[in-house]
């Protein structure tokens, strides 16, 4: 079975991308490795609970929010491919080489509210070119369609990896000896789903058309759609994804009246865009109800923005309920 490394060392001269692709990626391993390492012992690593600070999301940050946080930037900033870091836990970008090529967008740890209780969690990534010129904010507002990479770890019963670099999608199983080892290549979002992943405890806050769409959901054989449908909701993206990508389903944090100037909970350029990528890659679909989410264009570091995507049959259906 190919090694990361061996991987990187064959697929990316097939598609004419440079090995200064490999290098970030596998720097962005070894960092989740560290990460891995910490998440693994939980409280015999001292790692558990509240960091006693806050981002600038607004949200109380874990302990190994800051930790995870802390390991992506001192290793990444060690590449010299990489000339900027953008973080879910980070005020501004931080730069790192002038000369690099690269830059690296990334939530550290996302999920972090299942820590303390033992539920899969995850580091998410996303990759694009630096332009020409002085590094700025809006170096990195390019839309998720540029991103030459993009993927996850997933720190669940096992830590995977799962990448793209825009030519299919590929999974990685940590062994026993500390390596990514490919175990899958190009799983398909199957094109129908009988399963679908939201907050159900926001009900009365959705907008008409989710309402409407959930409704004929739950209605199962008996109502429009004439099919039994099953929920999930891990409250853990990464861990959502993989199963959707694993299996098929739909996954939807949508714009809630809860506060109209929020378009979403989650998070455009280091959340959707890395995962859309991984979805059209694998034949799925994602949009934030009104265009495809890989070809909206970015407007600040930190946007939100709602979320609909996974198996193309349900993603494309909740989108027309939106144009009624
Ligand atoms: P809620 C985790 O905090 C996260 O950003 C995603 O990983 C997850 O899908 C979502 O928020 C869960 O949100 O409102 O259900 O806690």
């Amino acid at each position: 079975m190919n090694t990361l490394n061996q991987f990187l060392a064959q697929h990316l001269p097939e598609h004419k991308l440079p090995q200064e692709l490999a290098s970030v990626l596998e720097s962005v391993a070894a960092a989740c490795l560290d990460i891995n390492a910490k998440v693994c012992l939980g409280a015999l690593s001292g790692v558990l609970g509240m960091a006693g600070t806050g981002n600038i999301q607004g949200e109380d940050q874990k302990k190994l929010d800051v930790i995870a946080n802390n390991i992506m930037i001192d290793v990444l900033k060690a590449n010299t491919n990489i000339a900027g870091l953008a973080s879910e836990e980070e005020d501004t970008y931080v730069a790192t080489h002038e000369n690099g090529d690269y830059l690296v967008l990334f939530d550290p740890l996302d999920g972090s509210s299942n820590i303390d209780v033992n539920i899969s969690v995850g580091t998410i990534f996303s990759i694009l070119a630096k332009p020409e010129g002085a590094l700025t904010t809006e170096s990195f507002l390019q839309k998720g369609r540029e991103q030459v990479a993009a993927g996850y770890v997933l720190y669940g019963p096992q830590t995977q990896l799962v990448l793209t670099v825009g030519h299919g999608v590929f999974v990685f199983t940590l062994d026993d000896a500390n390596q990514f080892l490919l175990t899958k290549e190009n799983p398909r979002v199957p094109e129908s789903t009988k399963e679908f992943a939201i907050n159900m405890s926001n009900q009365r806050h959705w907008f008409a058309p989710v309402q409407q769409y959930i409704d004929e959901l739950l209605a199962g054989e008996t109502g429009v759609r004439g099919k039994n449908y099953n929920m999930r909701w891990v409250a853990s993206m990464v861990a959502e994804i993989h199963r959707i990508l694993m299996r098929g389903g739909v996954f939807m944090y949508p714009q809630d009246k809860r506060d109209p100037s929020k378009p979403g909970k989650l998070r455009l350029m280091y959340e959707a865009n890395p995962m859309s990528l991984l979805m059209e890659q694998a034949g799925g679909a994602s949009n934030n109800a009104i265009e495809a989410m890989l070809d909206i264009q970015p407007t600040g570091l930190h946007q939100r923005v709602a979320v609909f995507m996974g198996s193309r049959e349900e993603v494309e259906y909740v989108y027309h309920l939106h144009q009624k």
